[in-house]
């Protein structure tokens, strides 16, 4: 697949960011991408020292309960290509995807996750999380299909911070086709090379590398959808962290 690397545009600098050992604080640049329509990503690429982000990754990898659960997915039952956990604030929707119902631990069970909660709460002024769900990748096999996190518990317009720690990989989002009737019109009158332009634009590349931050918001979930690919050639563990916010609506439960 050809895909278009993003054009940015330079913020400034967020603010400090808290550092669990106090001696390392660095400052993260973030870059905007604006994809249309009300949709942007920001992209922090150094969120934390490398050094803090190895330690949070060794903790996690060795303390956290993951489970490999088995869901649904177009009718058929296997194995979740990855690892996870579910951790969420109490009195909050219970969250439901692909036919499963994570287990939802307390942000107590973990005092590190309420420091990482705090170092990207920092990172990103205004923004409010209230549950994250964390994947492992335990090499280039694991992965995460096409699939946008559009669940009603989020509501409209989610935010939602994603941060990597471990091994590098791609990270993948492509705009949703419009209804079949709008698509076939269009491409009948448009021209091949114009087709080939409308593509490229519609979907983009990340690199998300160890200690970096992406944030989808505004109607991401509704126009795009995002991947993390299979790697052959990859071996080493990736440990991901999705902060969204749980609306606090009695009994909105959706399937992802
Ligand atoms: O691992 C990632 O970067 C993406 C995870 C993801 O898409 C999800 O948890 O819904």
């Amino acid at each position: 697949m050809s895909l278009r690397r993003l054009k940015v545009t330079e913020g400034e600098p967020a603010s400090p960011n808290p550092n669990v050992d106090g001696d390392d604080t660095i400052k993260a640049k973030r870059q905007t991408v604006v994809l249309g329509n009300g949709s942007e990503v920001v992209f922090i690429p150094r969120l934390i020292s490398f050094d803090q982000a190895w330690k949070w990754f060794d903790y996690l990898d060795t303390q956290i309960a993951w489970t490999r659960p088995t869901i649904r997915v177009f009718g058929l039952s296997c194995l979740q290509p990855r690892d996870t956990c579910y951790v969420v604030s109490p009195g909050l929707p219970q969250l439901v995807y692909s036919g499963y119902q994570p287990r939802a631990y307390s942000w107590d069970d973990h005092p590190l996750l309420k420091q990482i909660l705090e170092a990207v709460h920092k990172a990103l002024p205004g923004s409010s999380f209230n549950s994250l769900l964390l994947n492992r990748y335990k090499g280039g096999n694991d992965y995460v299909g096409w699939h946008s996190d559009d669940e009603k518990l989020y509501g409209s317009t989610p935010e939602i911070a994603s941060l990597t720690l471990g091994c590098d990989r791609e990270f993948f989002l492509k705009k949703k086709k419009p209804s079949k009737t709008v698509q076939e019109r269009r491409d009948e009158q448009e021209p091949a090379s114009k087709r080939i332009k409308r593509n490229h634009a519609d979907q983009h590349s990340f690199m998300l590398k160890h200690g970096s931050l992406l944030v989808m918001r505004g109607y991401t979930q509704r126009d795009w959808m995002h991947s993390v690919p299979k790697r052959s050639k990859v071996e080493a563990t990736r440990i991901n962290l999705t902060f969204r916010n749980v609306l606090e609506e009695p009994g909105a439960t959706a399937a992802k």
